[in-house]
């Protein structure tokens, strides 16, 4: 069985390098130069997509899309997500603001994560970098929110770690997913 799964979260949250871990392929990648606000972040950033397959133990594939971060490629968002079967948020616990990442990703994806029936994980990633840092306000702002959407630790180079949370889709998706390796 083919499924098709998309990261979605701002830039620098770790898409690229989560798909990039897990991938059986060597991931397909649009980068390209960095400008605007974004290249005091990092020289290059993902303009199309990121693209990436994991192979799964019953021999289903799991097609994997990074979408970009940005807000002017917000058009690609629609186009990505079609076919899709779940959305795994990524969150970075370095920005500025990640409960405010949180509600905009929210928002545009509100359409897409309803129509999978709420086929949603959340990986907050870079907490090793903000010593003290808890997942709590996310989960608080997703409770009065009423989304009840599973929120994982990740660091996005770790394979185990998106493993757990792609796993954790999946298995909304499909409790009786198999276990990949
Ligand atoms: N220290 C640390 N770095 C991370 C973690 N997750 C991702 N990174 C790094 O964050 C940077 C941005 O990741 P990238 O995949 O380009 O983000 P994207 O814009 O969401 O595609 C890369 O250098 C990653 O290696 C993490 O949990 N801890
Ligand atoms: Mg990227």
């Amino acid at each position: 069985m083919e499924r098709k799964i998309i990261f979605a979260g701002p830039v620098g949250a770790g898409k690229t390098t989560a798909i990039g871990a897990i991938s059986d392929i060597p991931v397909v990648s649009t980068e390209g130069a960095a400008t605007d606000e974004v290249a005091l972040r990092k020289a290059r950033t993902t303009v199309a997509m990121d693209y990436g397959v994991l192979q799964l133990a019953d021999g289903g594939k799991v097609h994997l899309y990074g979408a970009p971060g940005q807000d002017r490629f917000d058009f690609m968002w629609d186009i990505l997500t079609v076919g899709g079967i779940g959305l795994v948020l990524m969150l970075d616990q370095m920005r500025p603001d990640p409960v405010a990442d949180l509600e905009h990703f929210l928002d545009a994806f509100a359409g897409f994560v309803k129509r999978t029936e709420g086929a949603m994980v959340i990986g907050i990633s870079r907490m090793d970098l903000r010593p003290g840092a808890t997942v709590e306000p996310i989960r608080a702002k997703l409770l009065e929110k009423g989304w009840n959407v599973p929120v994982f630790e990740v660091d996005a180079r770790e394979r185990d770690d998106v493993r757990r949370l792609i796993l954790a889709l999946l298995s909304l998706v499909d409790p009786a997913v198999r276990r990949f390796r």
